[in-house]
């Protein structure tokens, strides 16, 4: 027994440090395992890995700490108490722009490019996915302060000895940019008309009105000079408006409130933000690296991709030579999950600089069920690559419908298999998958109502990992519809509840969700033209905007100055708008521009082609990029060349100061086509009065 016990006793112990051991061996065999696995998953590609919404910004409100995800879907508990969002209060944040090191996947070689770019960090990054700015989620009523802390380096050859303000300069200089909102441009509020330089820091104030409408926005730097290339760097974020308030019969309310499950949360929020992050690694005589395609690469070891130039980096074909992959939240062709009968929000936001997405979800063959494999896809040539997408994504396009275009919500949900978003476009669908398998997102890139004009090849964004769900569908619309009515009997107030009911049941309408009151024509107390034109005199490219002729040519063509004001609005004022973009018969690739104008919105009235065709109706078949605008509210708008004619309406509310309309076109934008619009308060004759202003005005 004793020996027995002392040979057990010692056996016993023996086996702890045999034991110990192994499990040491096994650890570490796991660990090397594991960073084997995340290497080689890293080297083929990443379309395995799935994505999240763009990580939210880390933020104080009202003195507590938060990092946003409160207002999304996820938290459960506040929206089952019809709860939606917290109540409006004070917000701190602090965003700092750095340069940052990071890798982007890049398909035209199939591995990951070390690259060194301009950066928002907003304290809650993700380190991996660095070029993707943090969400702001905030709601009507906030105070925002956003504390903009430049740590780029002081030592600028960009920004020395400028002479010309339309040739790009000053690249860590900066300011920021809240496009959509309709705030103050003035002083410390959406003010772009400052500078912060290297070093400095300053904090903004956003005082966001009660009534301001919620919905998807961003925010971007917009430095005349350095604007397309921190934006294509990365910089540039969502800006999501959470909005409580019901319909009543006095007032409209948010869509966000009818967009509930049966348990009252909130449907999936899906954020989708776009960017055209357009490096380049360059060899020693300074020209961008190339394949024998042309495609930009990033070859040896020590390459680092970065953005430093216009010259050959930015401009007409450029993205398209580049072979680059548009991102989405970061990321190149990442995979989403849903499942079956679940409805969900996917919010778009084109935050690239100037290439046409167009958006659409295409069912892949069953073979690829249950391997997403976008390595084979990856590393093909281009032509390999159309065929990989006509054979694996051959499925129709599923539907979509949108509800929302630039933030505001439309006056009824549009039946649509395909988007278009042009640079600074936002774009709020309801998306319902009704089989299992896998969705590839394409961006179905045909050259017509493009900004490039270029044929561009079909690319793959991205995939959709569709489960089995709880709900099986055999009309999206019809289940769509049917969810939204089930909504408003239990989430409407009874005094609107049968119109808002009546409403979707007829035309899908949303008509109480709409933010603004429609302008009627007797309401518009003036008129306003603009022409957008690039001309090409010996000397150089010209990028301009002017009038136009009562006969719609273009007059009074400038390229941006710092100290002319080019517009004197009067507050107060409804002026209707007649817009038209011009080029120079040479400058064959432009076929228009995107105008965007600050701080008001406006509401379309139409869009005729050169043959004085309607476009922006509501007639079945209408295939047009402006089919299904006609009274919709935007901020941005294409204004596609070859004898269009937009006519938009505007309200000059609330906000007086100076600020900017531009093309979109980011590169546009840095060498010349902005205007400075100033809104100033009548005299007794309502003519403009600015009693001691120094500036000239234009008109
Ligand atoms: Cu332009």
């Amino acid at each position: 027994m004793k020996k027995n016990q002392f040979v057990e006793g010692r056996n016993k112990g023996s086996n702890k440090y045999f034991n110990q051991f192994i499990f040491s061996v096994l650890v570490i065999s796991l660990l090397l395992y594991f960073i084997q696995l995340s290497q080689a998953n890293e080297k083929l590609h990443e379309a395995d890995r799935p994505i999240q919404n763009p990580p939210n910004v880390l933020m104080s409100r009202n003195g507590v700490e938060m990092d946003g995800l409160e207002f999304f879907s996820d938290s459960a508990e506040a929206v089952k108490s019809a709860n939606l969002i917290p109540n409006a209060g004070e917000v701190i944040l602090n965003l700092e722009i750095k340069e940052t090191s990071g890798k982007i996947f890049n398909p035209a070689t199939g591995v990951f490019d070390k690259v060194k770019l301009r950066s928002y960090r907003g304290g809650n990054d993700d380190p991996k996915v660095p070029f993707v700015a943090p969400t702001i989620t905030i709601v009507p009523g906030d105070t925002v302060r956003i504390n903009l802390d430049n740590q780029l380096d002081a030592n600028d050859p960009s920004c020395k000895d400028v002479t010309d303000v339309n040739k790009p300069h000053c690249f860590n200089s900066t300011n920021l940019h809240s496009h959509g909102l309709w705030i103050s441009p003035a002083g410390n509020s959406d003010n772009v008309l400052i500078k912060i330089d290297p070093k400095v820091n300053f904090t903004y104030e956003w005082n966001i009105p009660v009534d301001h409408p919620a919905g998807t926005f961003w925010y971007h730097p917009h430095l005349h000079g350095s604007t397309a290339l921190q934006v294509s760097s990365g910089m540039a974020g969502a800006l999501i408006i959470k909005g409580d308030r019901v319909p009543s019969r006095e007032k409209n309310g948010d869509i966000d409130t009818l967009l509930r499950h049966d348990d009252g949360e909130a449907f999936t929020d899906r954020l989708l933000v776009f960017q055209q992050i357009q490096y380049a690694c360059r060899d020693k005589k300074g020209d961008i690296k190339k394949n024998a395609n042309g495609e930009w690469v990033c070859d040896e070891k020590k390459d680092v991709g970065k953005i430093e130039k216009y010259e050959d980096q930015f401009g007409p074909g450029t993205w398209e030579d580049s072979g680059r992959y548009t991102t989405i939240n970061g990321r190149v062709m990442p995979t989403f999950s849903s499942s079956v009968g679940e409805i969900e929000r996917w919010r778009f936001v084109h935050a690239g600089v100037r290439a046409t997405i167009k958006p659409s979800f295409r069912k892949s063959s069953a073979g690829l069920a249950n391997k997403i494999s976008a390595s084979g896809y990856s590393s093909a040539s281009s032509k390999e690559k159309l065929a990989y997408i006509d054979q694996n994504c051959a499925g129709p396009q599923a539907t979509q419908l949108s509800l929302a275009i630039d933030g505001l919500t439309r006056n009824r949900l549009i039946e649509q298999t395909q988007g278009i978003l042009q640079p600074g476009y936002r774009e709020d669908l309801l998306m319902v998958f009704p089989e299992t398998g896998i969705y590839c997102i394409i961006d179905e890139a045909a050259v017509e109502g493009t900004v490039s004009g270029i044929e561009e090849d079909r690319k793959i964004l991205g995939f959709v990992k569709v489960s089995a769900g709880k709900e099986n569908i055999n009309n999206v619309v019809d289940f769509v519809k049917a969810k939204l009515i089930r909504s408003a009997n239990k989430f409407m107030l009874a005094e609107v509840r049968d119109s808002i009911i009546t409403n979707l049941n007829s035309h899908l309408g949303l008509e109480r969700f709409v933010d603004h009151k429609s302008i009627l024509a007797n309401e518009v107390t003036g008129q306003q033209t603009l022409a957008f034109n690039i001309s090409t005199p010996s000397e150089g490219t010209l990028y301009e905007v002017g009038n136009l002729t009562i006969d719609r040519g273009p007059t009074n063509l400038n390229s941006y100055a710092h100290d002319r004001i080019d517009r004197d609005l009067v507050l107060g004022d409804v002026d209707e708008w007649t817009l038209k973009s011009f080029f120079n018969e040479k400058n064959e690739v432009n076929v228009g521009h995107p105008f965007h104008i600050h701080v008001n919105p406006f509401q379309i009235i139409s869009i005729k082609d050169k043959d004085g065709k309607e476009l922006s109706g509501y007639e079945p078949g209408n295939d047009s990029q402006y089919a299904k605008l006609q009274g919709v509210w935007k901020d941005t708008l294409f204004i596609e060349a070859v004898d269009h004619e937009i006519i938009f309406r505007t309200r000059y509310q609330r906000y007086i100061g100076e600020y900017v309309l531009h093309c979109h076109i980011l590169d546009h934008e840095d060498q010349g086509m902005m205007q400075n619009v100033r809104i100033s308060l009548p005299d007794s004759s309502g003519r403009p009065t600015n009693a001691h202003s120094m500036l000239h005005t234009n008109q």
